[in-house]
């Protein structure tokens, strides 16, 4: 039992070491088994030590992640304080900074960490875009709130100004009656030639019979 128990903390231990050019959430499928690595695409089981010798074993070239050694590979920038990232293999040690943090040139030495400053560059951007959309969020809904407002109000004058017309509308028809009334009386009082009966209704409305 101690022997398994020390093999199996000795393969966490395994899985959990850092393998270059790797993200860590793939350091147990790189870590190998036995002794063993088993190329991603199954193509072959090369020994652990070819992991990273600078030798491609594997075709498909995941038997050399840090090393431009295979040319179809990936190397992983880990990039802390700024944006993961993955390069091809073949800029790994091409005296080319392409990983900000500089871990694609760990043989040459010629990059230095950018990725601090390009975090907190990217934050700062990150930080004056939702001030923006912030404000942006604050203007609308004061013009959102005026047009309630200005809504609001012409609402208000519409009611007014049909009141308003309604009681016109009243008017002119009071008016209308009266207009008709009048015009009844004076085609009642030109017909004097009706007899005396007939124009004795009309006099309170001001139509003297002959
Ligand atoms: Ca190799
Ligand atoms: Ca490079």
């Amino acid at each position: 039992m101690p022997t398994m128990l020390a093999a199996f903390y000795s393969l966490q231990a395994t899985a959990q070491t850092p393998i270059r050019g790797v993200r860590p959430s793939q350091w147990p499928a790189h870590a190998g088994v036995d002794g063993s690595f088993q190329c991603r695409d199954g193509s072959a089981k090369v020994p652990i030590a070819a992991l990273n010798d600078d030798y491609c074993d594997c075709a498909d070239g995941s038997d050399e992640p840090g090393t431009s050694a295979c040319p179809n590979s990936l190397f992983y920038c880990a990039n802390k304080g700024y944006k993961s990232s993955e390069v091809f293999s073949s800029m790994v040690n091409d005296g080319v900074c392409d990983c900000c943090d500089g871990s694609d040139e760990w043989q040459t030495g010629v990059c230095e960490n950018d990725c601090i400053a390009l975090g907190a560059a990217n934050r700062a951007k990150a930080e004056e875009r939702a001030r923006l959309v912030t404000k942006g969020y604050e203007i609308a809904t004061q013009w959102a709130a005026r047009g309630e407002a200005s809504r609001a109000s012409t609402q208000a004058e519409l009611g007014a100004l049909s009141q308003e017309l309604e009681s016109k509308r009243t008017e002119l028809a009071a008016i209308d009656v009266l207009k008709k009334a009048s015009e009844e009386v004076e085609e009642k009082c030109a017909a004097r030639h009706c007899p005396p009966l007939a124009t004795a209704p009309l006099a309170p409305l001001g139509c003297l019979s002959r």
